[in-house]
């Protein structure tokens, strides 16, 4: 995967490929990555990248011309790549989409910067208008960080064996189990004692009790437009027949007695 960033301040990526994973595997060659700044494509003595907004209003707009020269110039580095502009106008980006972004060759991340970028880069120069969030940003290039993160970590060879993005959060549709690490008892906590069993059959039962109750305790959006299975059915019954039986014992017994009380 080859990743071209499209910006007026290339140095902010500097930190982001040098820790970490990125940076692994921008060793590995895994991945490649690269940063135009776009003002190398402005012309005139001072190079300009914006200019006031059509029809008066406050701020600036990113001018056409040097964004469509620098997008020419990644793609005849990139030939077999996608075009994102980085904008809340676009679609929000998750999961599913990280997916659909990885099976490409090569992704052209454009970053604006003041109010936008000129409407007519949007018509004939960009395949995917990306949002991270309902939220307004000063400048698109945490976006694509954030993008170049999520998207490379499913490259194939960049996550080590040991850690796979097959088990992540909404890899299927849930977020994750609680994870647990030495040591055993922490202020007086303990880790649930079934992870401590060695019976991975009733480890993976558990992890999987707990990534359903915590997706139905924090995220019950991603189980309302989601199907589930007939594994997911029978523990979603278990839970209301044991909420019916402490509310039939007027709660005496207090809740969720079988799954162990520490998984939130
Ligand atoms: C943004 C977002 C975002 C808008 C104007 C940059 C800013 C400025 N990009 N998801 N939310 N971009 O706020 O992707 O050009």
């Amino acid at each position: 995967m080859n990743f071209v960033v499209l910006t007026i301040f290339p140095e902010m990526f500097n930190p982001f490929w040098e820790f970490g994973i990125i940076r692994r595997a921008l060793l590995r060659k895994k991945i490649s990555a690269l940063t135009l700044n776009i003002r190398d494509f402005a012309k005139g003595k001072h190079r300009i990248t914006d200019d006031r907004p059509y029809g008066g209003g406050c701020g600036m707009v990113m001018k056409p011309e040097p964004l469509a020269g620098a997008i020419r110039a990644a793609k005849k580095k990139v030939p077999e790549s996608k075009t994102i502009l980085l904008t809340p106008q676009g679609r929000t980006f998750n999961q599913n989409v990280a997916r659909e972004l990885a099976s490409f060759d090569g992704l052209i991340l454009i970053s604006g910067r003041y109010e936008g970028v000129d409407e007519r880069i949007c018509h004939d120069y960009i395949d995917y208008e990306i949002s991270i969030g309902d939220y307004v940003l000063t400048g698109g290039e945490l976006a694509a960080m954030v993008v170049i993160d999520a998207v490379a970590r499913l490259i194939p060879g960049v996550l080590g064996s040991s850690d796979s993005a097959e088990k992540d959060s909404f890899s299927c549709g849930l977020i994750e189990h609680a994870q647990f690490t030495r040591p055993r008892t922490f202020e007086g906590e303990d880790v649930p004692e079934v992870l401590v069993s060695g019976n991975h059959g009733e480890i993976e039962k558990w992890r999987f009790e707990t990534s359903l109750i915590r997706t139905f305790l924090k995220r019950q959006d991603l189980l309302k437009n989601r199907s589930l299975s007939s594994q997911e059915i029978e523990i979603l019954k278990k839970w209301c027949r044991d909420i019916e039986k402490i509310i039939n014992s007027g709660g005496k017994r207090g809740r969720f007695s079988k799954v162990s009380n520490n998984h939130h």
